[in-house]
């Protein structure tokens, strides 16, 4: 088997001081950049918003950050603004090692929010990951990074459901658990059949 580490969004509006800081977010750095040379391909994803995204709750009048609004493809959380394209903030942790194969940006069409590293939130727009790690003959996955019930959630559901052999690394994971969305996170990836470490 093929197996690659997918590194989730380690960016520095994830971590402490950030837009979107995902509580003790930094923490996932040092496991990652260890694990990173038992794998045979390593790829990082990165949220990457143009200014005025419609994720963001400056985007809709009268709406407060982690506050929810119905977009066409169905209910979105609006976010602070943040991974806002070319700023500080979408970069990556300065400390995390970026000498992987690929770097794959998401989150880049206005009028879509993707969590996940395959499929926009419309559930159908396809980040073209799919397609590159078949291509490779990578057939084994291992996510790890930020945020557990976010973007890690729907990347690990994605890559089950198109026929990867799917592990979540907690451990080197963190979440945002908005309203018990970490549990419902954690329920999920184990219906879709991801092992959870
Ligand atoms: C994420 C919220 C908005 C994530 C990205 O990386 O989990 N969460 N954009
Ligand atoms: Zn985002």
């Amino acid at each position: 088997m093929t197996h690659a580490l997918i590194v989730i969004d380690v960016q520095t509006d994830f971590c402490p001081g950030g837009a979107l800081a995902v509580p003790d977010g930094d923490t996932v750095v040092d496991p990652i950049n260890a694990m990173m040379p038992e794998f045979d391909a390593v790829i990082l994803t990165q949220d990457w918003h143009p200014a005025g995204h419609s994720s963001f709750a400056s985007s809709h009048p009268g709406k407060a950050p982690f506050e929810m609004t119905e977009m066409p493809y169905g209910p979105q959380v609006l976010w602070p603004d943040h991974c806002v394209q070319g700023t500080r903030g979408a970069a990556f942790h300065p400390r995390l090692r970026t000498d992987g194969d690929l770097i794959l940006r998401k989150g880049f069409r206005p009028a879509i929010d993707s969590y996940s590293a395959f499929f926009e939130n419309d559930q159908s727009t396809p980040t073209g990951l799919e397609g590159y790690l078949r291509s490779r003959g990578i057939d084994r996955l291992t996510l790890a990074g930020l945020a557990t019930d976010f973007c890690v959630h729907f990347s690990a559901v994605d890559a089950a459901r198109l026929g990867f052999e799917v592990t979540v690394r907690l451990d080197a994971c963190r979440a945002i658990d908005l309203d018990g969305s970490l549990q419902a996170a954690l329920q999920a990836m184990e219906k879709a059949g991801v092992a959870l470490t």
